[in-house]
């Protein structure tokens, strides 16, 4: 009798095709359909050959051709194209089967399309995939959540396929119920954006204000790679930098300065707005891919508007140095940001989520993998209940000991007229942060003022609140207090 597949998998698209080879190089047998079949021939006979793959050209072939509990997983393009899979599937699978998704899926959608599932008697997984078409086919890191039932199920094949850390521990653990995976995968692609953008603000200083050369950038990313800030990312923009164009120059001097999004970085720091978290420095990264976006007026603008210009009369390499400092310290605020909004997720939507586990993770395999997350890690397994990043012992030394440097690049940065929204927006945030009293006090007055909102007193208990006829000729009436 013919060998059943393991897991059948519905999209072969980049992230399929390179998942399922994974998959199948570790000994697992894949059943593969996809919705324009012709693709499903042309990969048996292609990358597939010669393989473990079974090729369905139905729904119901694909189905029918796997072990029980059946686990079909699909990677096509996020919204509506899930819907419609998970639909058509439904009546196709018996009770205990599992559904998985593995796109990139707004979390929202994976908590109700959770629910749908398990009304139907099956079990669902909503899992975020990071790592690109070379992590799938590598090793990428994942992120499940959705129905605790069907973990056990395929904890084995994702934990084959993911990335591993140098011990061997997998890049993929359990993250929580319904939504929890995706939305961990949303933060992380929001960490994403961030480092980009702490990394891009290094890049404009050296460029524009030391009148650094791309070589001399290049020496100075590997530099940097060797030592705390190793990552992926400083990583490939080191040899971005080196990379040169058919005429010997810079490659990235010749792209256009107008950036894309697909969306991931704007979820996040919707998030982050409905839940009411300073997720502050993702927020100015989105910001910024929107101000680069807005290439043809800003172009106008530069003809019309003068302003500083930059001129650097101090110590090149101090200020090289100090801007490692502050790309390091802008990160780690970064981060507090995210886990912050991770917490209060958590919260609102009743997950437990393992926030040490959550930097494992992200330590292999994904884009945002770094040095740095085995620090995260260590901060949690210290102290599980952490509060804020920034609570912990060694990143609020890191923090304290960067701060001169990083105060010094934001100052120079804001005086010779170079935009740096991350590393300056983190430094606000942890000024406001490490503060006692900010001046909310004042705001709390004028809204009292104008809208009767009322206030408390550091004088009085907390939960009393104080409406003042602050002109003479105002009411007593108070409006009703809310929270934002
Ligand atoms: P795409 O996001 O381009 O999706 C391609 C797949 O979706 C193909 O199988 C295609 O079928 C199917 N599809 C489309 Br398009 N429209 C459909 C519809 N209306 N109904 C049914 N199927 C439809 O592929 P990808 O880049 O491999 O990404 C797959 C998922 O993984 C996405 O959610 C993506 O966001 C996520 N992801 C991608 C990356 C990456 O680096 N690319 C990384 C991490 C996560 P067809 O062949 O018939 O057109």
């Amino acid at each position: 009798m013919k060998k059943l597949a393991d897991i059948g998998l519905i999209g072969l698209a980049v992230m399929g095709e390179n998942l399922v080879l994974n998959m199948e190089s570790k000994g697992f047998t894949v059943a593969v359909f996809n919705r324009t079949v012709d693709k499903v021939d042309a990969f048996i006979n292609g990358r597939g050959k010669g393989k473990n793959f079974i090729g369905a050209h139905s729904l119901q072939e694909l189905v029918a051709s796997l072990e029980r509990p059946r686990k079909v997983m699909m990677l096509v393009k996020a919204g509506q194209p899930v819907d419609n899979f998970i639909e058509q599937l439904i009546p196709l699978l018996e009770p205990g089967d599992i559904i998985i998704d593995g796109g990139n899926s707004h979390f929202p959608d994976t908590i109700r399309r959770t629910k749908y599932v398990e009304s139907k008697g099956l079990l669902y997984i909503g899992t975020g995939v990071s790592g690109g078409e070379e992590g799938a086919l590598k090793g990428p890191s994942m992120m499940p959540g959705g129905s605790p039932a069907a973990w056990p199920y395929v904890k084995d094949i994702f934990q084959s396929i993911s990335a591993k850390v140098e011990d061997g521990t997998p890049c993929c653990d359990w993250v929580g119920e319904d939504g929890a995976g995706h939305f961990v995968k949303m933060v992380h692609n929001g960490i994403e954006y961030g480092d980009m953008q702490i990394i891009n603000e290094a890049y404009h200083l050296m460029k524009d204000l030391l009148g650094m050369t791309d070589d001399e950038q290049h020496e100075v990313f590997k530099k940097w790679n060797e030592g705390k800030l190793n990552s992926y990312l400083i990583e490939i923009t080191r040899d971005i930098l080196a990379f040169k164009d058919e005429d010997g120059n810079p490659l990235v001097e010749k792209i256009l300065d107008k950036a894309g999004q697909k969306g991931t970085g704007k979820w996040t720091v919707d998030a982050a707005l409905d839940l009411g978290i300073p997720l502050t420095l993702i927020g100015e990264s989105v910001f910024s891919r929107c101000l680069s976006a807005q290439k043809d007026l800003r172009v106008k603008a530069s003809k019309e508007i003068s302003g500083t210009k930059p001129n650097f009369k101090g110590d090149k390499q101090q200020f090289v140095d100090d801007l490692e400092q502050a790309i390091y310290a802008s990160k780690i605020i970064s981060y507090a940001q995210g886990y912050d909004l991770m917490m209060q997720a958590a919260k609102e939507y009743h997950w437990n989520l393992n926030y040490g586990g959550i930097a494992l993770m992200w330590r292999g395999g994904c884009i945002i993998r770094s040095v740095f997350l085995g620090d995260i890690k260590k901060a949690f397994d210290q102290n599980p209940n952490l509060e804020n990043l920034l609570l912990d012992p060694f990143f609020k030394q890191a923090v304290q000991s960067a701060q001169e440097s990083w105060r010094r690049v934001c100052a120079t940065a804001l005086q010779n007229g170079i935009p740096v929204p991350a590393m300056t927006s983190a430094l606000c945030y942890f000024d406001g942060f490490r503060s006692e009293r900010l001046p909310a006090n004042l705001l709390q007055a004028q809204r009292d003022y104008f809208g009767a909102h009322q206030y408390e007193r550091i004088d009085r208990p907390r939960g009393e609140f104080f409406h003042t006829d602050w002109t003479g000729h105002g009411g007593s009436t108070a409006s009703s207090t809310y929270q934002v």
